[in-house]
């Protein structure tokens, strides 16, 4: 399994509010290598089956409706220790406890509003990175 790729979505409240360049920006200031990236929106049925390890959680049935509510981007970023050096560059999943000068603390609105998704394994970014992106699509 390798170690140097993790995968990411900008949620639909960071697209809608117009933050997708300044968000990139700051992936590509922090120096991750774009992968893969595409623009796009997914149905419920496929973000029922992208957060289906969340399917018992409370919020499952809110996060599935907000994240196929409107546009993403999503991309396979490459870094040294890809998962924790993005996860340290996003910041805690709710807003209100991110550090200063990560992407949630910045961009996100609330716990569920939050911008921004990073993978937490490295199985599982070649999980979520195989779920949008063809072996072709991948530079
Ligand atoms: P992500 O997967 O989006 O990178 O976020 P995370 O690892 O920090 O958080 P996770 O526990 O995987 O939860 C996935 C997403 O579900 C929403 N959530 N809402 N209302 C709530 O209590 C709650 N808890 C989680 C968030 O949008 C979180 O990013
Ligand atoms: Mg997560």
């Amino acid at each position: 399994m390798r170690s140097d790729r993790t995968f990411t979505m900008i949620k639909p409240d960071a697209v809608a509010a117009g933050h997708i360049g300044a968000i990139l920006a700051k992936i590509n200031e922090a120096g991750f290598r774009i992968a893969a990236m595409k623009y796009t929106q997914i149905t419920k049925e496929q973000a029922k089956k992208f957060y289906e390890v969340h399917k018992e959680r409370p919020f499952y049935d809110e996060l599935t409706d907000f994240m196929s509510s409107g546009p993403i981007v999503a991309a396979i970023l490459e870094k040294e220790d890809a998962v924790a050096a993005f996860r340290k560059l996003i910041g805690a999943t709710n807003p209100a406890e991110a550090d200063e000068g990560t992407i949630r603390k910045e961009f996100a609105e609330s716990m569920s509003k939050n911008a921004v998704h990073g993978s937490d394994s490295d199985e599982n970014a070649c999980i979520e990175g195989a779920f949008y992106f063809s072996a072709t699509e991948v530079i």
